[in-house]
């Protein structure tokens, strides 16, 4: 049964259905793996399996959404300008629109009818969640009411984790993010000018020293609790990309299920320290490095698009705008949970359908083409709108996936952000010039459709565009032109070990 709620019910405080379990009022409220189901216990992967961001697998079919509860934040971080987004959890640069708990729960029913795929609420800013503990709290206990189904999710700088640990557990919140950008405080000092605890503002050294104490101390008792813990890590080259690895060890440890190192975004234009003094942020080749010498037996997540505090839909998608509240007002919405689960239902098969197809052609794959094949890995872009399929237009793409492909599989590797080419009726030329660099390590990009021009000048870049793999699977289809590359090897149509395909095998070839 649907329970109806409409925006202009919680502005006179309550709801007009039984589900919201609102205590009415606007008082009290108003002032950020690719592991599968055979790789992990049963109990982890009903946790992360439909995830989008603890599973890469199923960040292609399910999305999340973060509602903007949290403005105020207890430390300062240099990459963060608090004009913006907090830059843990999101793309600095968009202000967003803050919610009061009970828009928050009406904003996440309108989403859940409206995307059913969506499966996880997190609160991941503007500020820090835990900063804001009554708003974040009270968000998830509306939400926890309204909509069962839906996994709660967080996301901190940690500092006051150890006071709201047995909240957290109590309110089921399954999976926590803590960002550790070091375990040594003189590094942490060149990354926080200070920190605010216990009614007392630290600096230095000694802040850097009660942040860091303070976030492995919530990590280790999250994970006594069976809380699966993500830690994000921004790379900051020359400050702590060196001392990651140490980061990496450390909440190893201490038992966190994923590592997600992003990279330092510090354009002088968002106004934060790091952006305004020059410091760089690291090329794609300098952050795969670090991931994948972090990689050991750690699940390290490579598919993160650092989204805003209110993002909503798939990884790298953004409908907030669909769901703001000017947009919501004068509507009611129907939280329908039966027709939610059908609809995952659904889901679910094409993700089994895509998952057997794969190992279909991975097992055709290693017969026929192993031994020509040897270690040749290549990569591949891909230009998809979700759903595990190649399913979008090359001109309508604005980042594009890439994967690594041989003869064992085919791996996610990560994506690649671009400018639209297609501008309604003509391409764009820079754009092309800049989706050419950014995909130059790539033998192909696998698309739905692409133009006359932008097939040309791929081609003489020496990226093959491919459409004859339109809506089908991603992997399958990667695998599929992987055979077709090899036998064309063999029989001298292309060539290989020259230029794109030599830094393939060295390990060198993410584009800058
Ligand atoms: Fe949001 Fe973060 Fe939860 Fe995901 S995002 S609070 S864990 S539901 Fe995900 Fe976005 Fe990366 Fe964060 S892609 S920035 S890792
Ligand atoms: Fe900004 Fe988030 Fe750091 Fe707070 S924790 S200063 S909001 S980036």
């Amino acid at each position: 049964m649907a329970d109806v709620i409409s925006i202009e019910a919680l502005q006179k405080g309550g709801t007009a259905g039984s589900g919201c379990g609102t205590k009415g009022g606007s008082g009290k409220s108003s002032c950020g793996s690719a592991a599968g189901a055979g790789d992990l216990p049963p109990e982890i992967w009903e946790k992360v399996k439909n995830h989008p961001c603890y599973s890469e697998e199923a960040h292609h079919h399910f999305a999340r959404m973060h509602v903007a509860v949290a403005p105020a934040c207890n430390i300062q971080c240099h990459y963060c300008n608090r004009k913006y987004d907090c830059a843990n959890e999101s793309r600095p640069g968009v202000v967003s629109e803050k919610l009061t708990p009970e828009m928050a729960a009406l904003k996440v029913a309108a989403v859940a009818s409206a995307i059913p795929q969506m499966t996880v609420l997190g609160i991941a800013g503007p500020g820090d969640p835990l900063a804001n503990p009554e708003k974040t709290f009270e968000t998830f206990e509306r939400v926890a009411k309204l909509a069962p189904d839906i996994k709660l999710c967080l996301s901190t700088n940690g500092l006051a984790l150890p006071d709201h640990v047995d909240t957290i557990s109590r309110f089921n919140v399954d999976h926590v993010t803590i960002t550790i950008n070091m375990v040594d405080p003189e590094v942490g000092a060149k990354i926080y000018p200070w920190v605010y605890f216990k009614h007392k503002r630290y600096r230095g050294v000694e802040a850097a020293r009660i942040l860091s104490e303070r976030q492995l101390l919530g990590l280790e008792m999250l994970t006594e609790r069976g809380i699966l813990c993500k830690v994000n890590s921004v790379m900051i080259p020359g400050v702590n990309d060196e001392h990651l690895v140490e980061v990496n060890r450390a909440v190893k440890s201490r038992g966190a299920f994923l590592h997600n190192i992003m990279p330092l975004i510090s354009e002088p234009e968002h106004g934060t320290y790091f952006g305004l003094n020059g410091q760089r942020g690291p090329t794609a080749q300098e952050l795969k490095r670090l991931q994948d010498r972090c990689s050991g037996e750690m699940n390290m997540m490579r598919h993160c698009r650092q989204c805003r505090a209110d993002a909503v839909g798939l990884l790298g998608e953004d409908r907030s705008a669909e769901f703001s509240t000017a947009a919501l007002a004068g509507k009611e919405v129907a939280y329908n949970a039966e027709a939610r689960q059908a609809y995952q239902a659904v889901v679910e098969q094409e993700r089994a359908a895509r998952r057997s197809a794969k190992e279909e052609v991975i097992k055709e794959t290693m017969a026929t083409s192993a031994g020509q094949a040897g270690d040749l890995a290549i990569l591949v872009a891909v230009a998809t709108k979700g759903g595990g399929r190649i399913n979008q237009h090359f001109g309508h793409a604005k980042e594009f996936q890439v994967y690594e492909v041989s003869a064992a599989g085919a791996r996610f590797v990560g994506h690649r952000r671009v400018d639209l080419y297609c501008q309604g009726g003509y391409g764009e030329e820079e754009a092309l010039d800049g989706v050419t660099k950014a995909i130059a390590d790539c033998t192909a990009v696998l698309v739905a459709k692409i133009g006359h021009c932008p097939q040309e000048q791929l081609q003489q870049a020496g990226i093959e565009a491919v459409t004859a793999y339109a809506f089908e699977y991603i992997e399958t289809a990667a695998l599929r032109y992987f055979q077709g590359y090899v036998e064309r090897l063999a029989t001298g149509e292309v060539v290989h070990g020259t230029g794109r395909d030599a830094l393939i095998r060295q390990g060198a070839y993410m584009a800058s």
